[in-house]
């Protein structure tokens, strides 16, 4: 735990500020990430979201949780858009007319009532949800809310670590871009080039709408992507039956499993279910991160491309989806040493930026701010913080938090930042920063 910042005006001013966005996205049931550019609500944000307002409203905190679980499907998937049925069609695309889950032609097991998208996000929910229960005890009990969200958190790593597992080592593997949410990195350019794009003129972007061009994926990379999710669709979502082009298996997504899967061990104990095969589970699945994606070269973890040869391949692309292993617990005293040599190195900026990028400083493909291809995020960076902590890095935490804290309120809570100046690019008012900067203040 974070030591508590003093009550000064300053925190109380931004803390304020944090707390007035979060009201302003609150739907009623879940929060939308920006009022403008993302209307519905998406997986991984709702996770980040509820740890933040957990400090000061509980039960919306397990409320916009528990309306995410209620969106899995009958295979475990949690879908990373819920689509809200009353914002209009046409406002973010894809929408709910080109994902079609509601009709219910996936073997997959879709919600009857309730329209998503078919892909997935990085699970953090595990992890949220302990996070939200310890948060008040007395509630989470009252409401049971442990007892209802184990089953549904467990079938969801269970359908990541089985019908996933498109490696064979045990590891989650994305299947889209979208999936590991640093959409356009520069670790997808390799994977991407093999597919085929649509044309451009198939489909209206609504996203240029709100978010400048030049700071966006390109139209080629969208191009991409429908491609890729039309195929999933298009063999109703099934994990065997689709063609899968693009599998990769990405060192965030999977060090977020490992450490929701500890905390899902915390959940069970409290439930009276197994937590020691939760706890097994997260220890091999560190041993195959290590094994799979740990670069000694590179002081990081890298993604593999599931696809590239057999065995696949190691992408040498440092993004700092590669640093947020820090979070978790139990890697060798050698790895974490090196991770943090190397956020402080050259590349990344530790120490002499206000926050570390999202790419390195020194890669090819380095934008400061073009979205996940340098830009600075606050979800990176609150996860590194802690990773920090978790490490005996105290003061660097600080000094990274206090960073955090000056660019979300000189921002108004920019959705990513140039990592340089500091300038707010993006959607403002978005949920995540705001929420992590309670978090971190509290
Ligand atoms: C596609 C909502 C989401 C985040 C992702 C971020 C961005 C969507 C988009 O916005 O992705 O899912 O339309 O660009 O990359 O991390 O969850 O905030």
């Amino acid at each position: 735990p974070s030591p508590r910042l003093s009550p000064d005006g300053a925190g109380r001013a931004l803390r304020h500020g944090a707390q007035q966005v979060l009201l302003g996205n609150w739907t009623g049931t879940s929060t939308v990430p920006s009022r403008t550019l993302y209307p519905h609500q998406w997986s991984w944000d709702s996770a980040f979201v509820a740890i933040g307002l957990r400090h000061f409203s509980p039960g919306r905190a397990r409320g916009e949780l528990e309306t995410l679980l209620a969106a899995q499907w009958l295979d475990g998937r949690v879908p990373h858009i819920v689509f809200n049925p009353s914002v209009p069609l046409g406002s973010y695309f894809p929408g709910p007319d080109f994902w079609r889950s509601g009709g219910a032609a996936t073997g997959a097991g879709s919600p009857a009532r309730t329209e998503t998208s078919g892909i997935v996000q990085p699970p953090v929910h595990a992890l949220a949800a302990w996070l939200v229960h310890e948060a008040d005890p007395a509630g989470s009990a009252r409401s049971g809310f442990l007892a209802r969200v184990y089953p549904r958190l467990a079938a969801w790593h269970h359908y990541l670590t089985t019908a996933r597992d498109l490696g064979g080592a045990g590891l989650a593997s994305v299947v889209h871009p979208w999936e590991s949410g640093m959409d356009n990195s520069p670790c997808w350019d390799g994977p991407l080039d093999r597919i085929e794009p649509v044309d451009p003129r198939a489909f209206r972007r609504a996203d240029l709408a709100h978010g400048a061009a030049d700071h966006r994926p390109t139209d080629l990379d969208y191009g991409r992507y429908v491609r890729l999710a039309a195929d999933y669709r298009d063999h109703g979502y099934s994990d065997t039956d689709a063609p899968h082009r693009f599998a990769a298996e990405d060192p965030c997504l999977n060090a977020l499993l490992i450490v929701s899967e500890l905390a899902l061990a915390r959940i069970a104990r409290e439930t009276g279910a197994d937590a020691a095969a939760h706890e097994r589970h997260a220890a091999r699945l560190t041993a195959a991160l290590v094994e799979r994606l740990w670069d000694a070269e590179s002081g990081m973890f890298l993604c593999r491309d599931v696809r590239d040869g057999e065995g696949g391949t190691l992408i040498r692309e440092r993004s700092v989806a590669g640093l947020v292993p820090l979070i978790v617990p139990g890697l060798p005293e050698d790895v974490v040493a090196a991770m943090v040599a190397t956020a402080h190195g050259e590349r990344f900026a530790l120490g002499r930026l206000a926050m570390v990028p999202s790419y390195d400083l020194h890669g090819e493909s380095f934008h400061p701010s073009r979205y996940w291809r340098g830009p600075a995020w606050f979800n990176t960076n609150w996860l590194i913080e802690r990773g920090l902590r978790l490490h005996g890095a105290t003061d660097q935490a600080d000094a990274l938090r206090s960073g955090l804290f000056a660019a979300a309120g000189a921002s108004g809570f920019a959705e990513y930042v140039d990592p340089f100046t500091g300038r707010a690019c993006g959607a403002r008012s978005f949920s995540w920063t705001a929420a992590l900067t309670v978090d971190l203040l509290d």
